[in-house]
């Protein structure tokens, strides 16, 4: 199948297979600290790999002096660790940009925070003994699909001090209890701070490699390019983003919302991947003041924040938008690129205030 380019026509048939497949947090969600597993999002490119529990090993191999291979048993034996991370999908927000790039067509919800339970990736490394000269680390799923007419299994890699950094787990364990299918069991890798795309599910092989890795997941897939033959940046960490909990109550199908007038806590939360979250402001009609900022739930996952509006009737557009330490903030307008990535324009909600 030829990739289809960017489109403004109506949604296709084949996105809305993926929406079905697939699935956002309803932003209700965002009133919970860790996400339900049920309410987390899900990505998964090919189908749900059947694993054996009993018979699945994690290879360790490539440019490493001792080979290993290790049961379940074996890795939830080891030192294990437990942190709140968020998670985003780098498509979020994909299906705003005009035109669209056809693919999974999120508009805000692709986020979710979990508790996540492994084991250190760099103790594992250190047991494998990597030698001189590697530069990544390829981490490889068993899924197994064709994208844009390559034929792969979903593999991702890392460099050295990425993947050596202590966040970085082989995560076993989803709030409390072992993976679901669809998030990665029986192991997943969990790289804080990175868009969704690095945490690699249903890990079955890790090798050290002398060669930045060229696989299709790495190398084509997850580049803010600007058309095709845009050789383009490599899509990473985070960009910094503030949801809102809707206030009031929905319309069924367009899911404006009506609310009562009178003093209304609107309340969500706000993450990056690339530096501690600095600011969040609320905005009405376009005009921002400055939200009060909860400490965030771990040095990787949101922070909730909370605003004091006095709804007045009639009609308003809502609006969030968070900045970072680093220095960077939310645009009010997404910046197009030919994969649709990293698109985190400030959210507006339009409400109905009776
Ligand atoms: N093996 C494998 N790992 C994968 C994927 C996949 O399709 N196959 N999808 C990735 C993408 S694009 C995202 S956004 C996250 C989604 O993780 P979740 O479904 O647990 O929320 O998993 C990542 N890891
Ligand atoms: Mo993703």
């Amino acid at each position: 199948m030829p990739a289809p380019e960017p489109t403004t026509g109506p949604l296709t048939p084949e996105e809305l297979q993926l929406a079905t497949r697939n699935r956002g947090m309803p932003l209700e969600a965002l009133r919970y600290d860790t996400t339900p597993t049920g309410l987390h999002y899900l990505l998964v490119h090919f189908d749900i790999p059947a694993v054996d529990a009993a018979a699945w090993r994690l290879r360790v191999g490539g440019s490493v002096e001792r080979e290993l291979s290790l049961s379940l048993d074996e890795i939830r034996a080891r030192p294990r660790e437990t942190l709140a991370v968020t998670l985003e999908c780098a498509g979020n927000g994909r299906a705003r940009l005009v035109p669209r790039p056809v693919s999974q067509p999120w508009l805000n919800e692709a986020v979710g925070t979990a508790e996540w339970t492994g084991t250190p990736l760099a103790s594992v490394l250190d047991e494998a003994g990597l030698k001189p000269g590697t530069v990544e680390l390829v981490f490889t799923g068993a899924d197994h699909g064709v994208e844009k007419e390559l034929e792969h299994d979903y593999a991702r890699s890392l460099s050295l001090a990425e993947a050596t950094r202590p966040q970085v787990l082989l995560a076993y364990e989803m709030n409390g209890r072992p993976l679901e299918p669809q998030h990665g069991f029986p192991l997943r890798l969990l790289v804080p701070g990175w868009y969704g795309m690095a945490h690699v599910k249903w890990l079955t092989r890790i090798d050290a490699v002398r060669e930045p890795f060229e696989g299709y997941q790495q190398r084509i897939a997850y580049y803010y390019r600007q058309d095709a033959d845009d050789p383009g940046e490599p899509v990473t960490r985070i960009r910094p983003r503030a949801l809102m909990v809707p206030p009031g109550f929905p319309d069924f199908l367009t899911r404006q919302r009506i609310l009562d007038s009178g003093r209304v806590e609107v309340s969500g939360r706000a993450w990056s991947g690339l530096a501690p979250v600095s600011q969040v402001e609320f905005g009405v009609e376009g005009v921002w003041t400055p939200a009060k900022l909860e400490e965030p739930l771990g040095k990787h996952a949101w922070c909730r924040w909370t605003a004091a509006w006095d709804a007045t009737p009639g009609e308003h557009l809502l609006s969030c938008r968070a900045s970072d330490a680093a220095g960077n903030r939310q645009p009010t307008d997404s910046a197009w690129n030919y994969q649709g990535m990293g698109n985190n324009a400030v959210q507006t909600v339009r409400v109905l205030v009776r």
